[in-house]
């Protein structure tokens, strides 16, 4: 790595991406998720300067319980995309710490024929800090994929927290997986989630789960139409699907494809897109802003005696603010 392309030649680390080479494109991510004030200068300045080439991707976001199929469905739908002679690239969103280690690993194993698909490209998610900063990461790395000419970004969050939303943020189409199986199902999912979702999938509509497949559709159908669709033009679809045998998914990709022509025909898209944006200013701004409170030494050192004058009653929470704000000089 030592001999490697310096970082902060950004103008031709940006021409070398849009050559779509794999390995400046590892290269510019590692950058984009670096902690290292000088790597975050140059990431800036490397996004900005493909700002042209970015945005021209369908990007959909799939959220879903643990093991409800996601990964699976992302492999098979990829596969198809690619074959078509689309480029696929695979990012995901999980700030919790159950994917440390392994995440490379386990990812790849479970998308066996992306992973080894030259015309898809998978990224695990950033491994570590808070959602905010995870997402961000993620959000910029998708720019860097369609930069680098995938016209299809798939982003898969298992929706732990506030993930899901974060994800609904940074894409076009949000597409919630289901399980089958009657009943209680529907309070499995989060109220919030199914608000955000274009469309819903029951997976694993195979074998003896079909009839109950069909059945959580009916109800996730009927509890759909309570609520207000996010937009005028779009009643998000339930369908039912296999990401195992492949039933349904060319169905689903169908679905996504007629949502961008409605989306894009009422001006919603590009709305939709111009309002993410602005909201990604603000989350990594405030990340930017809120890094000191994690990383101050002085404020890590006297924090835990001012915490305990707070709680003694000794300092009042004010007074502790501004000793906090003193320390950082804001
Ligand atoms: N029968 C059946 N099994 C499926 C289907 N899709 C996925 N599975 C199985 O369900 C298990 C979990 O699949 P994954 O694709 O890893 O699920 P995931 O949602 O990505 O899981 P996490 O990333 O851990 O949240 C695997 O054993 C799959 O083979 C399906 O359509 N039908
Ligand atoms: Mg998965």
């Amino acid at each position: 790595m030592a001999t490697s392309a310096p970082y902060e030649d950004v103008e031709r680390l940006a021409r070398e991406l849009r050559g779509g080479d794999r390995t400046v494109l590892s290269r510019a991510i590692t950058l984009v998720e670096s902690k290292r004030a000088d790597h975050r200068h140059i990431a800036a300045a490397l996004t900005q300067a493909l700002l042209r080439e970015t945005g021209k991707a369908v990007r959909v976001g799939i959220t879903g319980a643990p093991g409800v199929g996601k990964s699976t469905l992302i492999d098979g739908l990829g596969g198809r995309l690619t074959a078509q002679g689309r480029k696929v690239a695979v990012l995901a969103v999980d700030p919790s710490s159950r994917r440390t280690g392994g995440s490379i690993l386990a990812d790849k194993t479970r998308m066996a024929h992306l992973a080894n698909d030259a015309n898809a490209f998978i990224r695990p998610s950033p491994s570590s800090g808070t959602l905010g900063g995870v997402a961000a990461r993620t959000r910029e790395t998708m720019l860097l994929c369609e930069a680098a000419g995938y016209d299809v970004v798939l982003v898969e969050t298992v929706g732990v927290g506030q993930s899901e939303i974060a994800v609904a943020d940074m894409t076009d189409f949000f597409l919630v997986l289901a399980l089958p199986g009657a009943g209680d199902e529907l309070q499995a999912l989060k109220k919030g989630v199914v608000e955000l979702a274009d469309m819903i999938a029951v997976n694993k509509a195979d074998g003896d789960n079909l009839p109950r497949a069909k059945l959580a559709a009916s109800q996730y159908g009927a509890a759909l139409h309570i609520l207000s669709p996010r937009s005028p033009n779009w009643s998000p679809p339930v369908v039912t699907c296999s990401a195992l045998s492949g039933d349904g998914i060319e169905a689903l990709w169908e679905h996504i494809l007629e949502h961008r022509r409605r989306m894009t025909a009422s001006g919603e898209l590009a709305a939709r897109r111009g309002e993410q944006q602005v909201k990604w200013m603000w989350t990594m701004l405030e990340e930017r802003l809120f890094e000191p409170l994690r990383t101050d030494r002085a404020l890590k050192a006297a924090l835990p005696r001012i915490e305990g004058d707070v709680a003694a009653g000794r300092l009042a929470p004010g007074s502790a603010v501004e000793e906090i704000a003193e320390l950082l000089g804001v």
